[in-house]
């Protein structure tokens, strides 16, 4: 427990609702973990079903005054948004380095420059947002008028918490509705500064309303609404078929972004250089909480035993450290109950016969640090493609290795999963690329490169890593209501 002197230096995260910085109604509040240290230092709103219900009805009451503004007044609104962000990011860097653990460079230079780009990337995207129109000879035309939905709801994970709670809201907001989000509770407090910056930008009350809380509360509470008749979610994948469970039978638009367990596949006429410090930073960035991750590393048999070698000499040498300090490769995992759960991922991998080849461990910094939630890198050998830590996501930094003889191999492999977000193909042969790429069940292939993102390409997975694509016009269109208007020549 916190003494009073502590509760009071804490840091108070507030909801957003009609404009307003708010405490949750009922009083209560959600204590937030800095990860590096594994203790409180923020206090969050625990809010309930009545801090949701105020946001649905700001949100109503703001829609036809957003959508009146038009495609280039919120435009104007939400490219401020992202000036406010952009001259205050090393505030929010520091911040989200702080609440989720992760070394602030990478804060510095990917989470926060991404939020800036997702605000300004939607609002002009909305600008040039076109579409159809389908004549029929001389008998009639057709158009696709795309209005707002009006009302939607966005859920969004603690790995990349202002980076993915920005690529919700800015689609959403720019093709014309109000919003009601939730951040994770893990990772709160960037939306917090968020919220903090909507009223400089201009931004009317009630369009965006932040309602922090625990899922099986605020999250529910906005899944089952009826106000709400659209939810884009990212997160695990049994939350989100909880979500489908309870949203299917009220007709609501659905875009789920969930797990995945993606495999890198390396054959031997690969550039091995670049194969090997990309394979090191697609595994363990973010401390590989990154549903992008390549967590199965699939290596053909003549090239294995030099790239296991040279691989795990790069992994050993990564630094594992305070996520403040700028020569920290890797900081802590996002919360103890997460790094219990990887750790018990490892202990199965070695009953299951897996040898670990580096990392396995939990990491005791020293001093302040030292009840912080440090994982070394973890790379295991010598599993099979059927056991459990081949086919769960583990969601941590760890990785297996396996060797495949050709082609045909690989790609079994590689689709010997119940998810299908990405995959990585490590090759120079061109013909190659085209037809591992085209035969892998993945939403998502990289080739040659990881992580090179263009905002325009749809982003989403296969089987059980999600159903809806996001990005470019397909967020575009997700947000929007396709109506066709036929008229009569
Ligand atoms: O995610 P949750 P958790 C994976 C990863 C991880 C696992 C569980 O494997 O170990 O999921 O992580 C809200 N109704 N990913 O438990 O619970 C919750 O408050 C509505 C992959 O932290 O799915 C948060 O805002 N909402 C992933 C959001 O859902 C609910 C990123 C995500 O949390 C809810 C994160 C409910 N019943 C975890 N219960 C990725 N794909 O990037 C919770 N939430």
């Amino acid at each position: 427990m916190l003494n009073g002197y502590f509760r009071r230096a804490m840091l108070h995260l507030k909801n957003l609702i009609a404009g307003e910085l708010r405490d949750a109604v009922g009083g209560r509040r959600i204590d937030v973990y800095e990860p590096a240290r594994g203790r409180v230092f923020a206090l969050a709103p625990d809010s309930d079903e009545q801090d949701v219900d105020l946001a649905v009805k700001a949100a109503q009451a703001a829609s036809a005054q957003w959508v009146a503004m038009g495609r280039e007044g919120r435009a104007k609104v939400l490219i401020r948004l992202a000036e406010t962000i952009e001259r205050d990011l090393d505030q929010f860097a520091r911040m989200e380095s702080r609440d989720n653990g992760k070394p602030v460079e990478l804060a510095r230079t990917v989470d926060i420059p991404r939020a800036v780009s997702n605000f300004r990337f939607f609002a002009t995207a909305a600008i040039h947002f076109s579409s159809e129109a389908h004549m029929m000879d001389d008998v009639a035309v057709n158009y696709t008028d795309r209005q707002p939905i009006g009302v939607v709801g966005a859920i969004s994970p603690w790995n990349l918490p202002l980076y993915l709670f920005t690529w919700k809201i800015a689609p959403a907001l720019a093709a014309g509705n109000c919003v009601v989000a939730k951040p994770s509770e893990v990772t709160p407090c960037t939306a917090h500064l968020l919220a903090e910056r909507c009223a400089e930008a201009g931004m009317p009350p009630g369009v965006l309303n932040i309602v922090h809380g625990l899922g099986a509360k605020v999250g529910a509470t906005i899944t089952a609404h009826p106000g709400i008749p659209a939810i884009s979610f990212t997160g695990g994948t049994r939350t989100g078929a909880e979500i489908a469970r309870v949203a299917a039978p009220m007709f609501k638009k659905l875009s789920l972004e969930l797990g995945g367990k993606n495999p890198v596949l390396i054959f031997d006429d690969c550039d091995f250089e670049a194969t090997l410090s990309t394979t090191v930073r697609s595994s363990f960035r973010n401390q590989g909480q990154i549903c992008l991750c390549g967590s199965r590393i699939l290596i053909q048999r003549g090239l294995y035993t030099r790239f296991r070698d040279a691989f795990v000499e790069r992994v050993r040498a990564l630094r594992v450290g305070d996520p403040q300090d700028a020569a920290s490769d890797m900081g802590a995992v996002v919360s103890e109950a997460h790094m219990e759960k990887v750790l018990a991922h490892i202990r199965l991998a070695q009953e299951e016969g897996g040898k670990v080849l580096c990392g396995g461990e939990r990491v005791r910094l020293a001093g302040e640090l030292a009840e912080g939630w440090y994982i070394a890198p973890t790379v295991i050998e010598g599993l099979g493609p059927a056991c459990q830590t081949n086919q769960e996501e583990i969601f941590g930094p760890v990785v297996t290795l396996q060797p495949f003889d050709d082609e045909e191999e690989a790609l079994a492999l590689a689709n010997d999963s119940a998810y299908g977000l990405a995959s990585v193909v490590w090759t120079n042969d061109v013909k190659r690329a085209h037809r591992v790429a085209r035969a892998l069940r993945t939403g998502i292939v990289w080739v040659n490169c990881w992580m090179v993102r263009d905002l325009r390409t749809p982003f989403g997975g296969m089987k059980q890593s999600g159903v809806g694509r996001e990005g470019g016009e397909e967020a575009l269109r997700f947000f929007t209501e396709a109506k066709n208007v036929c008229i009569r020549l």
